[in-house]
Formats: structure tokens, sequence, C-alpha cells
């Protein structure tokens, strides 16, 4: 018998308290709109919205017109429910407050609407990640503030990847359920549940062009895992990397493994490329909630204190005992 997504969120609100009705209808409507980013990922060179928009986001990267047309939907889609004060997005410089001629909630939505944009145009996968946060009881109205809550606040993180299937991968803090969109009822429906991630692996992602910009405890890791055998690890090692944050964590969470996109040289002042708020959060704590782990190299990434909504991270997560290696090669070298 098939779960949909909807009867999930009435179960998880129902047995287990573990969600709001607000935070059960912010979670349908992010869902909702997430059909509608598919949709139009889906149409390509049909629907005219391949290529550049022409203008640059707060990253000051080009934004690709799906880039806008999936933050538009988000925006549009959540603005009238009632469940949200503020959204935050990579694509949009400072929070959007939800308008006055709407009601206002308790929730904080972050999202990155399109991640991976610059696989778009060729035909990789791509996908949405999301984070909810409450706004805290002491904030009178809300504001950039509001946002600047570490990781482990959230509650609710997940992202839909736009690949052979467009799946949604979700945790409200009690385990990691993924739902696969069944076009022809136009529903998500689970097929799985309580997703565990393998602690050892021997698969790691990271830009292998970037070495010898790489930190030594970075470069001592992926070092021994190229010795293979006849090295320290005494096991050869596969890489992967798909330069879409989404599809390597999908991966990750699906089979095993260790992403990396680790502080280097290139721009020493910058902690990293990857957002906390919006990629690296989420990204950890559904991670986490598989049993994998989630750093910046020293630290768990879900205890940061966050300074900038923007801000970046070093990020390395996946298989425990790999992310545990690592973070020992870190601390011994500071
Ligand atoms: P690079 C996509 O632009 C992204 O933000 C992540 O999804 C991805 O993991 C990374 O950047 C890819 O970066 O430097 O390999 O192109």
């Amino acid at each position: 018998m098939n779960i949909s997504l909807s009867r999930f969120l009435v179960e998880q609100q129902r047995a287990k308290g573990h969600i709001s009705a607000e935070l059960r209808l912010l979670l349908e409507v992010v869902a909702r709109a997430c059909k509608s980013i598919s949709h139009a990922v889906n149409k390509g060179a049909l629907g005219g919205v391949l290529g550049s928009a022409e203008s640059e986001n707060v990253q000051g990267e080009v934004q690709k017109k799906l880039d806008i047309i999936a933050n538009e939907v988000l925006i549009e889609a959540n603005e009238w429910g009632g469940h949200l004060a503020a959204m935050a997005s990579e694509e949009m410089d400072s929070i959007h407050i939800v308008p006055n001629r709407y009601p206002q909630g308790e929730y904080l939505l972050l999202f990155d609407p399109l991640d991976g944009s610059s696989n778009i145009d060729v035909n990789v996968s791509i996908g949405t990640i999301f984070s909810v946060l409450k706004k805290q009881d002491s904030q009178e109205g809300v504001s950039e503030s509001s946002f600047l809550q570490p990781g482990r606040q959230q509650v609710a993180a997940g992202y839909c990847v736009y690949g052979p299937q467009t799946t949604l991968v979700l945790t409200v803090g009690d385990g990691v359920f993924m739902f696969t969109l069944d076009r022809e009822q136009g529903s998500f429906v689970l097929t799985q549940s309580d997703v565990q991630i393998p602690e050892d692996t021997k698969e790691f992602a990271i830009n292998m062009s970037n070495m010898r910009h790489w930190d030594q405890p970075v470069r001592r890791y992926i070092d021994e895992c190229l010795q293979g055998k006849e090295g320290p690890r005494g096991k050869d090692f596969n890489m992967r990397w798909i330069a879409s944050m989404v599809a390597d964590v999908h991966r990750i969470l699906t089979r095993g493994g260790v992403f990396m996109y680790p502080w280097d040289k290139r721009e020493p002042h910058k902690p990293g490329k990857l957002r906390l708020m919006y990629e690296a959060n989420p990204m950890s704590w559904l991670i986490e909630q598989a049993g994998g782990a989630a750093i910046n190299g020293q630290q768990r990434i879900l205890d940061l204190q966050p300074t900038q909504l923007h801000e970046r991270v070093s990020v390395i997560l996946g298989s425990k005992n790999e992310v545990e290696r690592l973070h020992s090669y870190h601390l011994q070298q500071s």
C-alpha cells in the first residue's frame, strides 16, 4: 500500500507529535512547489527556460533562468499560508518578510531554490534544498538576525533531487525518509523509510582539480585513498564528483560515501564555497539523522553559530568512520 507524503506527515503529526499543523502545511506547500519546479526543469529547452538570466545573485554568480523561476515558485507558494514569518534564499540579497496582506506564522524557511545550476544546461541532476527554523519566542517581529541560529535548531530539512526520478528527501528529527514523485498520481509516495548510511565506505566525492590548494589534512586523506590497497588504508577507493551537492548527497544517503568541499587557499578569507544556512545545515542534519557525520574540519557543522545569512563554510560529510578520520587529521594539525 502506497503511503503518500500527506499521509506520512499527518501520521508524524498525530502519532509522534513531532510536527505542528502549521509545519505540516509548510512541508506540503514546499513539496508542491518542488513538483512545479520539477515540471519546469523537465521541460528544459522545450520550455525556453535554459541558459543565463543575464543577472547575478548575492554571491556574484550568474543566475540561470531556472534559478529565478524556482525562487519565484517557492516565494509565491509559501507567502499566503500563514505558516511563515519570512523566507531567505541563495538568490535574494535580503530576507523576504511575508507581506502584511497575509497572516504571519512562526516558521522561517530557507532555501537554495536550484542547487547545481551549472548542470542545468547539460541535463545533469540538480535540486532544491530547504531548511526550516522557528522564530525564537524572544524575538519581536522578524529580521535577518531571526535566521542566525545554529543548524541544530532546525525543525525540518530536506531536498528534492530532479534526476531520473524526482525524489523528495526529508527529516523532521525522527529519521530520514524518501518520497518519489508518482507523475500519474501527481503525488510524492514513500519509497524509503529510516535511511541509514553505512559507517564505512570506499567512495569519496571532491573536486580533484583543487588539490594543490587544499589544506594538509585533506591532502593527507585523499593521498591515502589514492594509494589504495598498497597504502595505509589497505583498500582501493572510487571517486565521484557530480558538481551538484544534492546529487552527491543523495548518492551518499543511498549507498554511503564521503563528500568534501573543504576550505582551500584560492580565496583564503572565505571559509569554504558552500553556504552554511541553506546548503550545509540542511544536508548535515539529514546526514546525521541517517547515522552519518558532518564537520567543517574541526567542528560539527550543526553547532556553528552563524553571523551572516549568506556565510560560507567548509563541508566534510557522509559515512561516520571516514568523517571521524578526517576530523582526527584536522585535530592533529591544529
Ligand atoms: P565546483 C553547485 O554550484 C555547488 O554549489 C554545489 O552544488 C556543488 O557541490 C559545488 O558547487 C560544485 O563546485 O567548484 O566543483 O563547480
